[in-house]
C-alpha cells in the first residue's frame, strides 16, 4: 500500500524555485505502522544551506516591496490547494507520521485555517498610530518584515507547525530557509509544491532536508539568516537559543510540555475520562500539549480509575490509515526506547501500574512501533513520570486532597505548556484560569486542540515568551518601527521643546 503513494522515490531540495537533486547521503523515511521504506530524504549539507540563503536574500527584497495585500493572495491560493488536496495530504501524513487518519485530516485542517486567517493578516498587520508630545507631529508604528528567517519544524505535526511558522514570516514579507524533521519531509516536498503552483516567487521559500547537526546547525550560525523559530524537544532548543544568544539572534521556542488534567470531586466524570483519553492517547501521546498526568481529587480517584480502564480496553492499536484505529504506532525506535525507559522508572519509582506498560509484538503490530496506551495510579507530583516529558501514551494519575494542592501539583513542574480542569463550580474555573501557570488553559476539556488564531506556547521551560499561531506569531517575525514625522517645518526638540 506505501508506495503507491508516492510519485518519486527520492525527495529535493526545493531552492530559488527550482527542484534540486544532492549529490551524497539520503536517509530512508519509514512507515512507522510498517516498517516500510516510504521514499528517502538528502542529507544535506552547509553548502546547501548557504546557497538557500543567498537565494532566500536576493528574493525577500522585491518580496518586501509586494504590497502586503497582495502577499497575501498566494497564501489564499496556497489554503485553497490545501483544501483541494486534503484527504491526499492526510493519507500521506499517516503515511510518514503514523497518526490516524481522522486526526491527520485535522492536522492538515489546522494547515488550512491558518492559511485564511494568516492571509487576512495581508490586510491588517496593524501598527498603532498614536498622539506625538509635540505641536505639528504625527507618530506611528508600523511592523517590518526582518529578512531572512530560519525555521525548524518537528515530526509530530509535519505540516500544521510548517504553516504556523511559514504563513506569518510570508505574509509579513520575510524570506524563509526550511528544514523539516528528517523523519517526516513529505509534508514539506508537498507544502513546497503548493506553494510553486501558488506562485509564490522563486525563493521566497527553501526547502533544505537534513538533520539538525547539520543544516540546522548551519542554519543556526548563518549571519545572514537573522530569525529562528523552532519546535522541539528542550535539550535542542536550548542549544539553538545559547548559540543564537551568542550573535545576538532573535530566536522562537517551543519545546516540551507536561500537561495535566485535573479532575475535582464535582467533575463530569464521564466527560473528564473522554477528554483524558482524547488528550493523552490521541496521537500516541506525541503531542507537545499530551495529557501525561491526572490530577484527582481523592474522592473520586477510584471511580476515575475504573472508568479509564473500562475507555482504555475500547482503544484498537495499529495502522493508522484504518479508519477504525484510534491509537498509531510511535514513531522510531529511540521513540519506542524512550518510553520503554519510563515505564521501569515509574515501576521503581513506587507507582502502580494499572494498565499497558508493554510493547505490541504480535500479528498485525509484528513490523511496527506499537506501544500499549499505559495508566500509573498512585504516582505522586515529584516522581520523574510526573516531572519529565515522555512524549508517548503513558499518563500517570497523582491523587491529591484539595483544589489548592492541585493547583500546586500542576505547577510543579519546570514545563508550562497546557493544563486543564474538569468542575462545574465556577468559582474554582476562574480561580483555575488565573492560577494554573501555563500558556494555554482548558476548562471541562483536554489538554490539547488548540485553535490556530489564539497564541500558541507556554511558560517556564516550555519556551522563551514568543508564541506560534495567532496574530502574535507576527511578533516573531517582524520588527516594529517607530515613526515620526514633523511637519512643524522647524526643529522641534523632545522632552525638551514641550511646553
Ligand atoms: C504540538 O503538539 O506540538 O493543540 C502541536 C493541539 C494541536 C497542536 C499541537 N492543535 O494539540
Amino acid at each position: 500500500m506505501a508506495n503507491t503513494m508516492m510519485d518519486v522515490k527520492s525527495l529535493k531540495n526545493f531552492i530559488n524555485g527550482e527542484w534540486k537533486e544532492v549529490e551524497g547521503e539520503t536517509t530512508a523515511v519509514i512507515n512507522p505502522a510498517t516498517g516500510e521504506t516510504v521514499v528517502h530524504v538528502p542529507l544535506s549539507t552547509k553548502e546547501t544551506v548557504d546557497e538557500a540563503v543567498v537565494a532566500a536574500k536576493l528574493a525577500q527584497k522585491e518580496w518586501a516591496m509586494v504590497p502586503a495585500p497582495q502577499r497575501a493572495e498566494v497564501l489564499y491560493r496556497v489554503g485553497q490547494i490545501m483544501k483541494d488536496r486534503k484527504e491526499k495530504l492526510s493519507q500521506l501524513l499517516t503515511l510518514e507520521n503514523g497518526k490516524v487518519i481522522e486526526e491527520a485530516r485535522g492536522e492538515v485542517q489546522e494547515g488550512i485555517d491558518m492559511a485564511f486567517y494568516m492571509a487576512g493578516e495581508g490586510r491588517r498587520l496593524f501598527g498603532q498610530t498614536t498622539p506625538a508630545e509635540l505641536q505639528n507631529k504625527f507618530a506611528m508604528s508600523v511592523r517590518a518584515p526582518i529578512g531572512v528567517v530560519g525555521i525548524i519544524t518537528p515530526w509530530n505535526f509535519p505540516i500544521a507547525i510548517a504553516t504556523w511558522k511559514s504563513f506569518p514570516a510570508i505574509v509579513a514579507g520575510n524570506a524563509v530557509v526550511w528544514k523539516p524533521a528528517t523523519e517526516t519531509p513529505i509534508m514539506a516536498y508537498e507544502l513546497a509544491k503548493i506553494y510553486e503552483e501558488a506562485g509564490l516567487p522563486k525563493g521566497v521559500i527553501n526547502v533544505v532536508f537534513g538533520s539538525g547537526s547539520s543544516v540546522g546547525d548551519a542554519m543556526v550560525h548563518h549571519k545572514d539568516i537573522r530569525v529562528i523559530s523552532f519546535t522541539g524537544s528542550n535539550e535542542t532548543g536550548s542549544h539553538i537559543a545559547a548559540e543564537c544568544g551568542r550573535q545576538l539572534k532573535k530566536v522562537s521556542l517551543e519545546m516540551g510540555g507536561k500537561n495535566a488534567v485535573i479532575v475535582m470531586d464535582d467533575a463530569d466524570i464521564e466527560l473528564a475520562v473522554e477528554g483524558i483519553i482524547w488528550s493523552a492517547f490521541g496521537t500516541s501521546g506525541q503531542r507537545c500539549t499530551a495529557c501525561s498526568r491526572v490530577i484527582v481529587h481523592e474522592d473520586v480517584k477510584e471511580t476515575l480509575e475504573e472508568r479509564l480502564l473500562v475507555a482504555m480496553e475500547q482503544l484498537t492499536i495499529g495502522n493508522g490509515l484504518d479508519e477504525k484505529v484510534k491509537v498509531g504506532p510511535i514513531i522510531n525506535q529511540a521513540g519506542m526506547e524512550k518510553i520503554k525507559k519510563y515505564i521501569e522508572i515509574g515501576k521503581n519509582e513506587g507507582a502502580k501500574l494499572l494498565a499497558g506498560g508493554y510493547v505490541l509484538t504480535e500479528g498485525e503490530h509484528k513490523e511496527g512501533n506499537y506501544f500499549a496506551p499505559t495508566l500509573f495510579t498512585n504516582a505522586t507530583a515529584n516522581m520523574r513520570i510526573a516531572q519529565e516529558e515522555i512524549f508517548g501514551p503513558v499518563v500517570s494519575l497523582i491523587p491529591v486532597r484539595s483544589f489548592e494542592e492541585a493547583i500546586e501539583v500542576n505547577n510543579s513542574v519546570t514545563y508550562g505548556l497546557s493544563s486543564s480542569i474538569f468542575t462545574k463550580d465556577v468559582n474554582r474555573v476562574f480561580q483555575a484560569q488565573r492560577d494554573l501557570d501555563t500558556g494555554i488553559v482548558y476548562v471541562n476539556a483536554g489538554t490539547t486542540g488548540a485553535e490556530i488564531h489564539l497564541p500558541f506556547g507556554g511558560s517556564k521551560g516550555t519556551g522563551n515568551g514568543y508564541r506560534d499561531s495567532g496574530v502574535q506569531a507576527l511578533d516573531v517575525f517582524t520588527e516594529w518601527k517607530a515613526i515620526y514625522v514633523d511637519y512643524s517645518g522647524k526643529l522641534q526638540r523632545a522632552q525638551i521643546d514641550v511646553e
